[in-house]
């Protein structure tokens, strides 16, 4: 295994574990209206983290679950390492060990707070959050938030399929099944129409970037090219190339064992654009297409996400 990785590997199969053992209805847990699965996140965590005093030069990616999360950590993980003058990929690269965190800011103990106050600046930080959700320091301190975000038939898709793999989440029997849970607001860390239309409301601030999974896909190239000018990290084209190949969906599916653990599979499984081909009905393409109308219609993610592009049967 990746010695960087150790860390989120443990978390992860600890987790995967402990839910085998529990009941589908017994996975998650409901916080502020917000269902969250028992085995990552608690209540004591969500409490400690109102108080996570954020820094203006912390890194943060937002974005829902299957989004690509992964994949663009992997991007600002190289982009860091570059502007520290470290070569992407090697032990020099990365981060000791022993002051790692499970990246993503609502995953793990309450303390875990007080041990990223001794982390190096950047900090790099992920969260599935709502902006409502998250510590009112993150705001006030002007860091710098990459938006990443994926038409919601994709990231339908793709949850359905990897809720089935990891028993972290509810499994479902069927499609079907899922499609009313995503479509009623069952999901974990909440509905993600609501998600994109809350943060609608900060989309247009200066240090909040939104970027899609689709644009990304397009021309990774200008992708990283993006991010990178975003942070103010400036790269050779040869620093360029080995970012963008380093995080693409083949590497990162072939590395996926020592970074992800057993079920690195999971979280690389298809990497592509309108899988969710494979599984809506014309009934639930007319559901979500409303859904999507009344949510996000005519706002600036709304029409970022290009939905008549990607979402149109
Ligand atoms: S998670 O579990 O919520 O953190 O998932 P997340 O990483 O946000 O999203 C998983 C989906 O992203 C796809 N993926 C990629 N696509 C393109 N390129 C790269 N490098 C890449 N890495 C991960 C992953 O395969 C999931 O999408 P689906 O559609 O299920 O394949």
């Amino acid at each position: 295994m990746d010695k960087s990785r150790k860390k989120f590997v443990d978390v992860i199969d600890k987790a995967t574990v402990d839910g085998s053992s529990l009941h589908c209805d017994e996975r998650l847990f409901t916080y502020k209206g917000i269902l969250y699965p028992v085995t990552l996140c608690s209540p004591e965590t969500f409490k400690a983290l109102e108080s996570f005093e954020a820094r203006s030069d912390d890194i943060i990616l937002a974005g829902y679950p299957k989004s690509g999360t992964n994949w663009v950590s992997q991007i600002l993980n190289d982009l860091i390492a570059i502007s520290e003058k470290k070569t992407p990929g090697t032990e020099s690269g990365v981060n000791n060990e022993e002051l790692e965190e499970f990246p993503y800011l609502e995953v793990g103990d309450p303390e875990k707070y007080e041990r990223m106050t001794r982390l190096p600046s950047p900090r790099f930080i992920v969260t599935h959050l709502r902006p409502e959700n998250l510590p009112k320091s993150i705001f006030k301190s002007k860091a710098k938030i990459l938006l990443l975000i994926r038409n919601p038939k994709d990231i339908a898709a793709s949850f359905y399929h990897f809720s089935n793999r990891l028993a972290i989440f509810p499994s479902y029997e069927t499609w079907d099944d899922f499609f009313v849970a995503f479509m009623t607001k069952k999901m974990t860390w909440g509905c993600y129409l609501e998600y994109l239309s809350k943060w609608n409301k900060y989309a247009d601030e200066k240090n909040v970037m939104p970027i899609t999974y689709e644009e990304l896909k397009e021309d990774p190239v200008l992708g990283v090219k993006n991010i990178a000018a975003f942070f103010g990290i400036s790269l050779t084209e040869e620093q360029l190339q080995l970012v963008v190949e380093r995080s693409s969906f083949q590497s990162m599916k072939k590395n996926s064992q020592k970074t992800h653990g057993a079920f690195g599979n999971a979280f690389f499984r298809k990497g592509g654009v309108s899988d969710w081909k494979n599984l809506f009905s014309e009934d639930q393409n007319e559901k979500m297409d409303k859904a999507f109308e009344e949510h996000v219609g005519g706002t600036k993610l709304g029409r970022k996400l290009k939905y008549e592009v990607y979402c149109k049967a």
